[in-house]
């Protein structure tokens, strides 16, 4: 049994919370005690439903017993090691096992700690690679609108998120962004992809137009927008976006911090979808949630262009204190063997029909506007409330977690992003919630 309690003298006060209404929260706080395969537990004993693996992120479910014993079993044999002139074996075990995995030729691996992190390191890498060629005028970036690619400057800034980005100013300068792909008159309740809007990707080509390729080093977008409310990529369009930016020399970068590790119904985004980036950054399910870590994997073109210059010289100024973190390498290979021997991508691909079909039955629940879905994520949009945008969306998230399920809101849109290893029971008990608490809804 988990310990329900928690120190007396904790006056909830100190502890500044990242992304929440710190004075809501903690009139009225949430507390989570316990986790094991797809149920938290609250500190009040209740039993809470997994709808959104933690945060997209503990896709094997929590407490899997074999990740927990390696990141034991590391922390006894080896706490710490710096990846700065020094190796470890995980590390180098964890990339070349990554690079097996990761799709096309996408063979070298850098690692950090976060999502965030990830996009900062792909966005440097995509600058250090244009200069090392000789294309140094190439430092613009194109992001789009709704993307999400973490809360570090860069990544805000390529972001398209008003509200992550309007109390701190101007940003990373020269970036630019494409249309989101969301539109509800044409592709409203779509099953899987949508097909209307592989023709938004053609605004790259009057951003390059408009700024000369020259000036471009990459576009960075997530193969399926999932922060910003489960946005499926239209048929064809990441076919479109990777065409033009091969033919003016603009890397892609593919951020599959929530689409890898079986959530789309393959390995990852690039293959459910068939288009290959050059850069790809991963998080989130690359340690099941239990350690902080994440990578960008790169083709070999851009490691050997790199690759130049005297044999002494470092090739990348940049890294973290925690980059290969023993015990982050540890619960990754953990991680890998578990979603390979439980086949857990396979699962999500064989689960995904009844998915579909489970979250569109709730297309006739009270101000649904929406339904989208690809693998095993889902976005429920609800109509907003007139002039308080997002307000019944925290509701339904509200509602949800004391009826003993756990969702993310996105505004108005319900995600839902369960572990792999759910069960059709489990995912008949997602949908008699949400369809209860959105029909209780005003
Ligand atoms: N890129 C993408 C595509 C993400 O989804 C990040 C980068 C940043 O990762 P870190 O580890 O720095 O948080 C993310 C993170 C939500 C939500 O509301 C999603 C994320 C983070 C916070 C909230 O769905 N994804
Ligand atoms: N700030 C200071 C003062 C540091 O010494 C360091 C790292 O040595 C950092 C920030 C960066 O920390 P990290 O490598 O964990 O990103």
């Amino acid at each position: 049994m988990p310990d329900t309690t928690y120190r007396a003298t904790n006056d909830l006060q100190s502890y500044w919370m990242p992304f929440t209404a710190n004075r809501q929260f903690k009139d009225a706080p949430r507390m989570l005690v316990g986790a094991k395969g797809m149920y938290y537990t609250t500190d009040k004993g209740q039993e809470v439903l997994d709808g959104v693996s933690g945060m997209w992120c503990v896709n094997a479910g929590h407490g899997r017993d074999t990740i927990t014993e390696a990141i034991r079993a590391q922390v006894g044999q080896m706490d710490y090691a710096t990846a700065f002139q020094m190796g470890h074996p995980l590390a180098f075990e964890l990339a070349s096992r990554l690079t097996t995995m990761l799709p096309g030729d996408l063979n070298h691996v850098f690692f950090a700690n976060s999502g965030s992190e990830a996009v900062d390191t792909a966005l440097k890498i995509a600058l250090a690679y244009h200069r090392a060629r000789g294309e140094g005028t190439r430092t613009r970036f194109i992001g789009r609108e709704r993307g999400y690619h973490g809360v570090g400057f860069g990544g805000t800034a390529v972001g398209g998120i008003v509200n992550n980005r309007k109390q701190f100013g101007n940003m990373l300068g020269g970036v630019d962004h494409l249309p989101h792909t969301h539109n509800l008159e044409k592709n409203a309740f779509s099953r899987g992809q949508p097909i209307w809007g592989a023709e938004l990707a053609d605004d790259l080509e009057k951003l390059v137009a408009l700024h000369d390729a020259s000036t471009i080093a990459a576009v960075i977008v997530e193969p399926m927008a999932g922060s910003t409310g489960v946005l499926v990529p239209p048929v064809g369009y990441l076919d479109r976006l990777r065409e033009i930016c091969t033919r003016h020399g603009i890397l892609l970068i593919f951020d599959e911090v929530i689409t890898g590790f079986g959530r789309t119904g393959a390995s990852f985004g690039t293959k459910r979808f068939g288009v290959q980036p050059d850069l790809m950054t991963i998080a989130k399910g690359l340690t099941n949630g239990a350690v902080p870590m994440s990578a960008v994997g790169t083709t070999g073109t851009i490691y050997d262009a790199l690759m130049e210059g005297p044999p002494g010289m470092i090739e990348l100024f940049h890294g973290y204190t925690y980059s290969a973190h023993p015990l982050a390498c540890a619960a990754a290979l953990a991680t890998l063997e578990l979603y390979e021997n439980e086949r857990l991508f396979d699962r999500a691909a064989e689960l995904a029909p009844y998915w579909e079909d489970a979250v569109h039955s709730l297309k006739d629940g009270k101000n649904v506007i929406d339904i989208r879905n690809i693998g095993l994520v889902a976005g429920i949009e609800l109509a907003p409330r007139d002039g308080a945008t997002a307000a019944r969306g925290y509701d339904c998230f509200v509602r949800c977690f004391e009826e003993g399920l756990m969702i993310r809101q996105s505004g108005d849109t319900a995600a839902l992003a369960p572990p792999l290893i759910i069960e059709k029971t489990e995912i008949d008990r997602i949908i008699e919630i949400l369809r209860n608490v959105i029909n209780g809804l005003d």
